[in-house]
């Protein structure tokens, strides 16, 4: 492959610093919000959004992801129903008592209004191998890569100004069937977007600190 010069300027480092510390304030606050209002976002917005998570490195550069865009509120309609008949399930039946304690402070439950509410979802799809006519191509570190690239995507919108929620319904096969995916794209995280409700509120949450994170050797 051809090599291309690094574009890449050296900054000082105070201005590393300063960059560092604006970037992370930013970041941390940052919030999964769960009440959505429906007021409208320009699609501009949410492209470039899906094109910053596009810039992800990925294993072997295959870009292993698909970002399915959903406005169509009858579409919306359809995966909300879908997803509340596996939530329901799970709240209900699947899942162990100590997973319920475990998220009873955010007061979640089977019902997924924002899915209808919320101007756009983002499904997110990890393709485990590229099969068209022309060729048939290896993916490599497929969930990493994925996972990467949603990172990005959440960073960019909250960078927008804009708020989502990381949402896994389990299983998520309905998503393959509902968006018309092909089998070798699998559904990876569900994404809705939007503006924050009004008077929307979060848990209360505690971040760990560095030294529970991280340790320098
Ligand atoms: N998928 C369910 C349950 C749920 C699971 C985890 I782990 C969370 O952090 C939050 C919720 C739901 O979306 O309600």
């Amino acid at each position: 492959m051809s090599k291309i010069p690094l574009k890449y300027k050296k900054l000082s480092e105070q201005e590393i610093l300063k960059k560092s510390i604006k970037f992370l304030n930013e970041m941390k606050s940052r919030r999964t919000v769960r009440h959505f209002s429906d007021e409208p976002i320009p699609i501009e917005v949410i492209k470039n959004i899906i094109m910053t998570a596009a810039s992800s490195p990925s294993g072997a550069n295959k870009q292993p992801w698909k970002f399915i865009i959903v406005q169509d509120a009858e579409i919306k309609k359809k995966i909300r129903d879908a997803a509340e008949k596996e939530e329901r399930e799970f709240y209900e039946k699947r899942a162990p008592q100590q997973w319920l304690n475990d998220l009873k402070q955010f007061e979640t439950n089977w019902r997924k209004e924002y899915l209808e509410i919320a101007p756009y979802l983002i499904v997110v799809f990890k393709i485990i191998f590229e099969n068209n006519l022309s060729h048939r191509s290896k993916h490599y570190y497929v969930n990493e890569s994925v996972g990467i690239a949603c990172g990005l995507l959440i960073s960019a919108i909250h960078k927008a100004g804009l708020v989502t929620l990381t949402h896994t319904p389990s299983p998520m096969g309905f998503l393959s069937k509902i968006l018309n995916r092909p089998k070798n794209e699998k559904p990876f995280l569900l994404l809705p977007v939007g503006y924050p409700q009004e008077d929307a509120r979060v848990p209360k949450i505690i971040r760990k600190t560095f030294e529970e994170v991280a340790k320098i050797v």
